[in-house]
């Protein structure tokens, strides 16, 4: 059995395919700002090839950090060795994989067996796009794509727009997916798609929202990163563009926004998972919302939705003094978490990105907010950690689910508030 799985492997390792045997994610928890210097050390040594799930900052709050196999031992013997806390938040990154692929594997049979879409798995990026195709055709009075732009391996970059009538409404842009590896994200904004679409004229709440607001919802922010984790590496997170003279691949493209760019909180090492690029809106997918956003000021709420965590957060991020909304921003935040909540009990925490989880610079909600869209939130979507970036596919609809109370909430809010 075991040599089957190193020819596995190496046949995996032939292809380019980014395996994870042995893997370990590992919740780190520094207690002073040495500790954290020290883990920010480690994560500047290229040769370990960590991939900070959650990244290290000041101050201390909890890390998490998938470590390959090869350096487990090392890693350990550094964290004990400098009486720095950690646990095993996932024994086994491989295992996790694989399972999701295996369900992947098995609802796909299933749903071609039955011909209909399956909301409650995960899909590659062709099914997505063809669904929402199918949910623009099934509800053409009130779904329209449109395409804004394509990504760096030229693939559409796809809204739809969800319009009732009216010209030059208030707007609403939500979009999922521009870390590529949260995939509950995107599988959450197809759902809400189609919640959209069949719920208008039923759910009061929604059909007031969409009698006065339009809605833009970009399922897919990075196409090309979301096909290469799931044709290449389970865990990629940046844009799949080529920086000229640069030996790694991608930007982190939730540091690449005119906010901040380059400060504190990202990383000018284009092999790092934080790496700002070369300059702001440098990657396709960036400039092509940014151009659009600029095309449509009726643009009144920004909505950026990554996992994980379970937060509800506020810019900025570049900064950690407070915006100058941030009292209204925090009350809209709460009541949408107490809705969220009220579903399945889901706790999620409130706050301005800098103290909530760390400085981050380039954001593009601290874009949008200085653009002067007002209501601009990121939210980080189930789990706390303990499947993290592979939520099991069983949980994509009760999250979807929560996470629509949350949109309705703070969709209604913005509809009563113009400014
Ligand atoms: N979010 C963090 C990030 O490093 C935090 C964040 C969220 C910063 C929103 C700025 C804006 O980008 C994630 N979570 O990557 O997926
Ligand atoms: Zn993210």
């Amino acid at each position: 059995m075991r040599w089957i799985l190193l020819l596995g492997v190496l046949i995996g390792a032939a292809w380019g395919l980014q395996t994870f045997a042995g893997d370990q994610v590992l919740r780190v928890e520094p207690c002073n700002a040495e500790q954290v210097h020290l883990l920010k050390q480690l994560e500047a040594q290229e040769s370990l090839r960590l991939d900070f799930w959650r990244f290290p900052s000041y101050p201390e709050r909890p890390v998490d950090v998938q470590v390959s196999f090869a350096c487990l031992q090392a890693v350990k013997v550094f964290l004990e060795s400098h009486h720095i806390k950690y646990s095993v938040l996932i024994e086994d990154v491989q295992a996790m994989v694989d399972e999701e692929a295996r369900e992947m594997e098995l609802s796909q049979r299933s749903e071609r067996s039955r011909n209909g879409f399956n909301f409650a798995t995960y899909h590659p990026l062709e099914s997505i796009y063809k669904a929402m195709d199918d949910i623009t055709a099934q509800y053409p009075q009130l779904v329209s794509k449109v395409q804004i732009g394509e990504s760096y391996e030229k693939r559409p970059l796809n809204i739809l727009k969800f319009s009732t009538g009216g010209t030059n409404r208030p707007a609403i842009w939500i979009d999922a997916g521009i870390h590529a590896r949260e995939w509950i994200t995107q599988a959450t904004a197809l759902w809400t798609a189609n919640q959209i679409a069949c719920e208008y004229g039923h759910d009061p709440a929604l059909t007031s929202v969409l009698n006065a607001t339009d809605i833009f919802l970009l399922p897919v922010a990075n196409p090309d990163g979301y096909v290469f984790s799931h044709t290449t590496n389970r865990m990629w997170r940046k844009t799949r563009s080529r920086v000229p003279g640069s030996d790694c691949i991608g930007v982190d493209p939730n540091r690449n926004w005119e906010a901040g760019f380059g400060g504190p909180g990202a990383s000018n090492d284009c092999c790092s998972d934080s790496y700002h690029g070369p300059s702001a809106n440098s990657e396709v997918e960036v400039r092509s919302i940014v151009d659009f956003i600029k095309n449509h000021r009726n643009v009144k709420a920004f909505i950026s939705i990554h996992s994980y965590s379970q937060l509800m957060m506020y810019p900025y991020g570049y900064k950690c003094s407070k915006p100058k909304d941030s009292q209204e921003l925090d009350e809209v935040a709460k009541a949408a978490t107490r809705a969220l909540a009220s579903l399945y009990g889901t706790q999620y925490k409130v706050g301005s990105i800098c103290p909530v989880i760390y400085r981050a610079s380039g954001g593009s909600i601290d874009w949008a907010y200085d653009y002067g869209i007002k209501y601009s939130f990121a939210l980080e979507l189930r789990d706390t950690g303990q499947h993290g970036f592979c939520l099991p596919a069983n949980q994509i609809i009760p999250t979807a689910e929560e996470t629509w109370l949350a949109l309705k909430t703070t969709m209604e809010y913005v509809r009563d508030h113009p400014y």
